[in-house]
């Protein structure tokens, strides 16, 4: 063959599956990869006779969603058809009933549920309510074929269990991302709202792949200048590109933009002034976004402006910006995240003490945005107490998924573990069973409105998120926002499938590898419930000895409190009693020195060196070999990814596997730092099975890093 002709009909192939060969793995196709099937010949039937009833952007969608998963998963190019004939159409993707079929439950699907139903004739239904419902079906169906699973006998039927899963990026506007570790903000304001990104488009696609409904653009420490018609133009361009994708488009506000922008003296919530200036400044933004989401509001918190002021509550804040939303549909975020630096006491106690006495005093649109623990996205922190003690008022889970207290971007931390630790805890609120998760879908209290936010992990790195791993946490996410019960095993296979391979070989290590990384990572940063020991301020690497800055806690020492007669903050009831916060069952386990879980045991307790553990260890001696633990996983994952070379494109797995060896470099330098610092107090030596630092604590205390992203 011609050699041109040769190049050819190796390109066009690639051309066609919409991957140029220079990019093939990069990463950008996250989990959305419909690679080859390994037995195609029954989905070609199907996909070679479709039906898709109905017209809309969100049809149009998923018809492209076909077509490019055909491109994908067969070898040949495979142009599709939508309209084939009920009688005739293997594939039937509509809110209608087939004729022919008689499908056993004939329930509401909700406004975003599916259902996926199998005929004895081997055709599929796609069954849903709306177009949106449609859309989330036919993803979770390319996800079963590429998973080379098929539809249940009985059906598939799935419906969130959670109304507003939204992500929240911490992005300003001039496109450096806090606390992001994956390049700067995909938003690019500056083009907007003239040039719309690809990207935008992609973006929104992989979050409908996993049924992300919501995003809030712009950071919670927020900038008034998001809320000037020029940049809600701006705004409303992304708005545009998301609506057919069923994401819904939310701002954070910041409380002092009536002073800001409008000019006026006060921003105080019960002035006539102020409410009439957020009034107008609701209906303008329902100008640019008619169905805008609402509000993200971080307010008395860092140095944020908010109620606290003018000496009002965090519901009269949320409240005034409630009242502006509620004719045109809107809801308010308002975090929990309210901590003063003045409250010498306990962080961990104040956003209770600042919200709980108000349980009930908020608008019917407003929702208290909790984050997963009391202190701040720490590797492992008990679940925030607020869960389980504002019955009357809705409360709503932010999680973290990008890393900043663990490893930012080259660690590998599957973070579904973490989150399912948070939701599946039992808060005993109304007997046992009380779980967090129950508290977030609704059912535990009888809310009206549920929602689950999470930090995004997102950026311009061409794989979106810096490590590939890190897309599973972003994908897990979705996942659990849409069913709080879905187990991390799952997810994580899942994950691995679409994004990498079906191989068994390749699954059952990588699988295990990402189920116990949680526990590794808090092994070697903070095991036994040590928190916040982070280096100061990017909080990238190890800091126990932070002491003595302008904010007491924002030190490592507030945290750990070590000395000769031991280590841990006393939260019991002879120290702040934050203990107290909880329900009566766990004050009683968690307050018992041989009842708590080891995992918490500092967290609560401030205990002697030579305190015997379960394991028969002193504290001392289980706390270093912990941290050993912890790097000896880190480097056995090392080898498990090295030897799985040929399960995976050359580009990726390089990429992976520099970054597994600089998490076993830093797991050591984890541990070397914090034993070295803490054996000044334990007065002991290193057990057995611990390998000695090879550099002293001076050495460590000396280590600066400039410029960490995100910072
Ligand atoms: C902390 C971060 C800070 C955020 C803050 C927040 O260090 O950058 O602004 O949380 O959640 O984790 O508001």
């Amino acid at each position: 063959m011609n050699p041109y002709l040769r190049l050819l009909t190796f390109l066009i192939p690639l051309l066609l599956q919409g991957i140029s060969p220079l990019f093939s793995k990069d990463g950008y196709k996250l989990w959305l990869q419909y690679h080859p099937l390994e037995s195609p010949q029954k989905v070609q039937r199907l996909m070679g006779a479709i039906r898709v009833e109905g017209d809309s952007p969100t049809l149009a969608i998923l018809k492209k969603e076909l077509q490019l998963a055909a491109n994908g998963f067969f070898d040949e190019n495979h142009p599709l058809a939508f309209d084939y004939q009920e009688e005739s159409a293997r594939l039937i993707i509509s809110k209608r009933s087939p004729q022919r079929w008689d499908p056993a439950d004939k329930g509401s699907l909700g406004r975003e549920g599916f259902r996926l139903l199998q005929n004895d004739a081997g055709a599929i239904w796609i069954a849903a309510d709306t177009d949106i419902g449609l859309l989330y079906g036919t993803f979770k169906w390319l996800q079963l074929m590429q998973a080379g699973q098929s539809i249940p006998a009985a059906g598939f039927h799935s419906e969130p269990k959670i109304q507003r899963r939204i992500l929240n990026h911490w992005d300003n506007l001039n496109r450096t991302v806090e606390r992001g570790y994956a390049g700067a903000s995909i938003w690019n304001w500056h083009r907007l709202p003239d040039h719309i990104d690809q990207q935008y488009h992609d973006y929104a696609r992989a979050n409908a792949s996993i049924g992300i409904n919501g995003t809030v653009v712009t950071n919670v420490n927020a900038n008034a200048l998001v809320l000037t018609p020029e940049y809600l133009e701006k705004a409303a361009a992304l708005a545009d590109v998301f609506r057919p994708y069923g994401i819904t488009l939310y701002l954070t506000a910041r409380f002092s933009a009536p002073m800001e922008l409008g000019r006026l003296p006060t921003a105080d919530p019960l002035d006539p002034e102020v409410q009439e200036w957020w009034k107008k400044k609701a209906e303008e933004i329902y100008q640019y976004i008619p169905d805008f989401g609402g509000f993200l509001v971080k307010a008395d918190s860092e140095g944020q402006p908010g109620p606290h002021n003018y000496q009002r509550s965090q519901a009269d804040g949320a409240n005034l910006l409630a009242d502006a939303l509620k004719p045109h549909g809107g809801i308010v975020m308002w975090r929990a995240f309210v901590y003063s630096e003045d409250t010498p006491d306990d962080r961990a106690k104040q956003a209770y003490q600042e919200f709980q006495p108000y349980d009930g005093s908020f608008r019917d649109n407003v929702i208290v945005q909790v984050k997963n623990g009391a202190i701040d996205f720490q590797p492992r922190e008990p679940f925030h107490p607020l869960f389980g003690a504002m019955p009357q008022t809705p409360l709503m889970m932010e999680f973290q998924i990008t890393q900043e207290y663990l490893g930012q971007a080259t660690h590998h931390v599957f973070l579904p573990s973490l989150y399912t630790e948070v939701l599946q805890s039992d808060t005993y609120v109304n007997g046992p069973g009380s779980t967090v998760s129950k508290v977030i879908d609704g059912s535990l209290h009888g809310y009206s409105l549920t929602a689950m936010a999470g930090v995004a992990n997102i950026g311009t790195d061409r794989n979106w998120t810096g490590h590939h791993f890190h897309q599973a946490n972003w994908f897990g996410y979705g996942r659990l926002a849409w069913d709080p019960q879905t187990s991390p095993e799952t997810i994580a296979d899942e994950w691995l499938r679409l994004t990498f391979t079906n191989a068994p070989e390749f699954i059952k290590p990588v699988k295990k590898m990402m189920l116990q990384s949680h526990e590794m990572a808090v092994n070697y940063m903070t095991p036994l419930g040590l928190h916040h020991i982070m280096a100061w301020s990017h909080h990238y690497g190890p800091g126990p000895w932070v002491t003595d800055r302008h904010r007491d806690d924002w030190t490592a020492t507030y945290y750990h409190k070590a000395s000769e007669n031991g280590v841990g903050f006393d939260r019991t009831a002879s120290g702040s009693n934050a203990l107290e916060q909880y329900a009566p069952e766990l004050q009683e386990k968690w307050g018992n020195l041989q009842q708590i879980p080891e995992k918490y045991l500092l967290w609560f307790h401030h205990v002697r060196w030579d305190h015997p553990l379960k394991s028969g260890r002193t504290l001392w001696d289980e706390m270093a070999l912990r941290y050993q633990k912890g790097v000896d996983e880190a480097r056995e994952n090392v080898a498990t990814w090295q030897n799985l070379q040929s399960h995976v494109d050359e580009e990726r797995h390089a990429h992976v596997l520099s970054f597994l060896k600089i998490q076993a470099k830093e797991a050591v330098w984890w541990k070397d730092a914090c034993l070295l610092y803490f054996q000044q107090f334990a007065q002991s030596p290193l057990p057995d099975g611990v390998e000695p630092p090879e550099k002293n604590l001076e050495y460590f205390m000396g280590i600066r890093h400039r410029y960490v992203p995100g910072n």
